[in-house]
């Protein structure tokens, strides 16, 4: 089972945009912790159950941005 999945994140304007993404994937189950650097544009996820790649990409899209599964 995948651990860790990074995303690439685009749309970002600030640090709230980076806040919001993480309430929304941590939402989810299976979710432990959502990490978003602005700056960098990237989304880090740890999981503790299987969770996939598309669950996470629909969150991020719903909280207004998008996402690109580039590690994990
Ligand atoms: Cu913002």
């Amino acid at each position: 089972m995948k651990t860790r999945m990074e995303f690439a994140v685009g749309g970002m304007h600030c640090g709230s945009c980076g806040l919001l993404i993480d309430d929304e994937v941590e939402e989810l189950p299976g979710v432990s912790t959502s990490a978003t650097d602005v700056r960098k544009e990237r989304t880090v996820v740890h999981l503790a159950a299987a969770v996939p790649a598309e669950r996470i990409i629909a969150a991020i899209a719903e909280a207004g941005y998008t996402a690109v599964l580039v590690r994990g």
